[in-house]
């Protein structure tokens, strides 16, 4: 995937135990995917691709977009990012991330539209190694 210019804010968070309920899907017309790499992921560092279209495909830029890594077991730390789209990112956001043990993944993805309206994914992955 070739990527142009994009610039990143990474924020590593330490998060309190208890946590709010999270609306993991809001009803919007946007194309949000998300890939990771490497594929499959593995246990260790890797980068998560999100692209954010609207409904007639056309490529969103400038958005910020909150990530939260974490597991369906109790007791795990999550892991935190956000990523900001350069102007000419052509709708791809790139995020480092870390899988931090093997298992069950939700990813879920808060994206902070320019408009100020907000859209909101959850991705899951499973992690054999
Ligand atoms: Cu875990």
């Amino acid at each position: 995937m070739k990527l142009l210019r994009i610039s990143l804010l990474v924020l590593l968070v330490a998060l309190a135990a208890c946590r709010q309920p999270t609306v993991t899907q809001t009803d919007d017309p946007y194309q949000i995917a998300l890939t990771a790499e490497p594929s499959p992921p593995q246990v260790g560092e890797a980068t998560l691709f999100i692209t954010l279209a609207d409904e007639a495909g056309e490529p969103i830029n400038g958005a910020v977009i909150d990530v939260i890594g974490d597991m369906t077991h109790a007791g795990m730390q999550p892991v935190i990012r956000q990523a900001r789209g350069a102007s000419d990112s052509n709708g791809t956001y790139e995020v480092p991330f870390i899988w931090t043990m093997r298992g069950d993944w939700f990813i879920d993805v808060t994206v902070n539209l320019p408009d100020g309206t907000q859209a909101k994914r959850r991705f899951t992955f499973t992690l054999t190694r």
